[in-house]
């Protein structure tokens, strides 16, 4: 059976979690990472040398690096046939989910994660406010990109959820709930709802801030 280490409330492990429930895995989860240690023995670095969450065993198949096990059980699991929308089986259709994936980690998510680490887990005597702006208006500058991309269609590439909705989806419920101002941004908003409407999305990712 497939086993996923990590935190239910890490958004790298929310991603995994999420694709494997869309991709309908049987899996079993163990808590790791923060308070709930294990990161730190040396089994669990002999899988995972960054001592980070999340790591997987697919059958004896180790990996780690959130967004390629996203990747990676999409492609070994989804149907590969017209029921299938999470991989896209056509190239071109699958680099442009890849260019969101690599976007969202290598792009969105340094303010994302400056803004959520400063509110969520600073104590506010510590925060630094000037920063904190700065990170927020990046955020912003950002996903005026993506405002702009869900013209006329549903999701990240098209009208169908793909991998590229995964990694993204995890992070903008963060950005929704975090008490920051958010100018306008009504494509944004339509997909948070859409996604929000999600079984799976409601029961990984839509979770209180922690
Ligand atoms: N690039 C890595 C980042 C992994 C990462 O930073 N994980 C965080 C949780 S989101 C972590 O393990 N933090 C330490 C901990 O939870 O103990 C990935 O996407 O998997």
């Amino acid at each position: 059976m497939l086993k996923i280490w990590g935190r239910a409330n890490s958004i790298n492990v929310q991603k995994v979690l999420w694709v494997s429930e869309e991709l309908g895995l049987f899996f079993e989860r163990v808590d790791a990472g923060m308070q709930f240690g294990v990161v730190d023995t040396p089994e669990y670095q002999a899988l995972n040398p960054n001592a980070l969450v999340p790591t997987i065993d697919d059958h004896g198949f180790v990996l780690w690096e959130s967004n390629a096990i996203v990747r990676y059980l999409a492609a070994k699991y989804s149907p590969h046939d017209a029921t299938n929308s999470l991989w896209p089986e056509d190239l071109q259709a699958r680099a442009l989910a890849d260019r969101w994936m690599d976007w969202q980690q290598m792009l969105w998510t340094k303010g994302l994660r400056d803004v959520f680490w400063t509110l969520v887990r600073t104590p506010p005597e510590q925060r630094d406010a000037a920063a904190l702006e700065a990170a927020r208006l990046r955020t912003v500058t950002l996903l005026k990109i993506v405002e702009n991309a869900l013209l006329g269609q549903e999701y990240l590439c098209g009208d169908e959820l793909t991998v590229a909705d995964i990694p993204f989806g995890c992070a903008i419920h963060r950005w929704f709930a975090l008490d920051i101002e958010r100018p306008a941004l009504p494509m944004l908003e339509a997909y948070y709802q859409r996604l929000s409407t999600r079984p799976y999305y409601q029961e990984i990712v839509l979770q209180p801030l922690s």
